[in-house]
């Protein structure tokens, strides 16, 4: 028998919804939120992670452990070491505007490492209502129909015009999702158009951070009104890939797909080797000109 007032500890599983430092939020599956503290030996848990946790009665939980990850959505730091924002996502959403301008290379690079998940990448061009009126696209917003013969789910919206933000909500619900994309596309007021009760879900943010919530600083997940999570993210100038493998890299071109078994060479690169069925794909133009040169580029970067 135990004494009177001592609680049984009791394990339970449990979603983390934002982690910041040595804390976080996590929901149990019955919706309940609750802040914890992470076990010293249980390492960083980020946004996303499955957790099993201690729960003492205590208001703040202890995780005691970080389940194994389906998936880790990731990006280089200035360092070109590998940073994990998100775990066990079902697709990522990739958001670019006019305004900031894609830079170059930019969804190649997203969709790489997309592709290196097996998830889902979705193009979401944001601030469509400013394409209307402006100028002649260039670049990525330019080859809008290109992306989508390639077989990806390429749509516009807008958070202060048409079209609006409905296309994005068959695609969101019941999946776990994230918004990345460089800062200022518009990640965090796409999350506010969908989520209508988004203030009150950020509370428990701003309560752990001390931070607002209108410069997106930490990874957080939120609820969609129609079942599924969402996750908002911190905008980044230059989405850089860490040291990939180049196999990795060509997985990220899915047209390339059908061609490099026909290679002369085994562990052909696809960078100007004699009898390269890539290159004489490109040549014959079953493979965008465009598409390749990126590769290329990437593939100087590569590890
Ligand atoms: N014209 C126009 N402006 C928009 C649209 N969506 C967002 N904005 C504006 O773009 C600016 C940046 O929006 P945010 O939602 O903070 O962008 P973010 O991607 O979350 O930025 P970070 O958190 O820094 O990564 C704000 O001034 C928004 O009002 C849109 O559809 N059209
Ligand atoms: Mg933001
Ligand atoms: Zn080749």
């Amino acid at each position: 028998m135990t004494g009177a007032g001592t609680i049984a500890a009791m394990t339970q599983a449990a979603l983390v919804l934002v982690s910041y430092g040595s804390r976080g939020i996590i929901e149990f599956p019955d919706g309940t939120q609750t802040d914890c503290n992470y076990r010293r030996s249980v390492g960083r848990p980020i946004c996303g992670d499955r957790v099993t946790v201690e729960s003492t009665g205590e208001e703040t939980a202890m995780v005691t452990g970080i389940l194994p990850r389906d998936n880790e959505f990731a990006r280089a730091d200035a360092r070109q070491r590998k940073q994990v924002i998100a775990a066990n996502l079902d697709q990522v959403f990739i958001v670019i505007a006019s305004e900031p301008e894609p830079s170059k290379d930019l969804l190649e690079r997203y969709l790489v490492a997309v592709h290196s998940l097996e998830i889902k990448p979705v193009v979401v061009v944001n601030k469509f209502e400013l394409m209307a009126h402006g100028g002649v696209p260039e670049g990525a917003l330019s080859r809008l129909d290109a992306y989508r013969k390639l077989g990806y789910d390429v749509v516009t919206a807008s958070c202060k015009g048409e079209p609006g933000i409905e296309s994005l909500r068959p695609l969101l619900r019941g999946n776990i999702s994230i918004l990345v994309g460089q800062s200022g596309v518009g990640k965090s007021s796409l999350a506010n158009a969908l989520i209508p009760d988004l203030d009150l879900q950020t509370g428990a943010l701003s309560r752990v951070t001390g931070k607002g919530v209108h410069t997106t600083t930490t990874t957080i997940m939120y609820s969609l009104p129609s079942g599924g999570k969402l996750v908002d993210s911190p905008g980044v100038w230059e989405y850089g890939l860490w040291d990939l493998d180049p196999g990795e890299l060509e997985r990220g071109f899915r047209e390339f797909a059908p061609y490099p078994r026909h290679c002369k060479f085994r562990n052909c690169r696809h960078a100007g080797e004699p009898d390269c069925a890539v290159t004489t794909a490109v040549a014959n133009g079953e493979i965008l000109e465009w598409r390749y040169e990126s590769y290329r580029r990437l593939l100087t970067q590569a590890g």
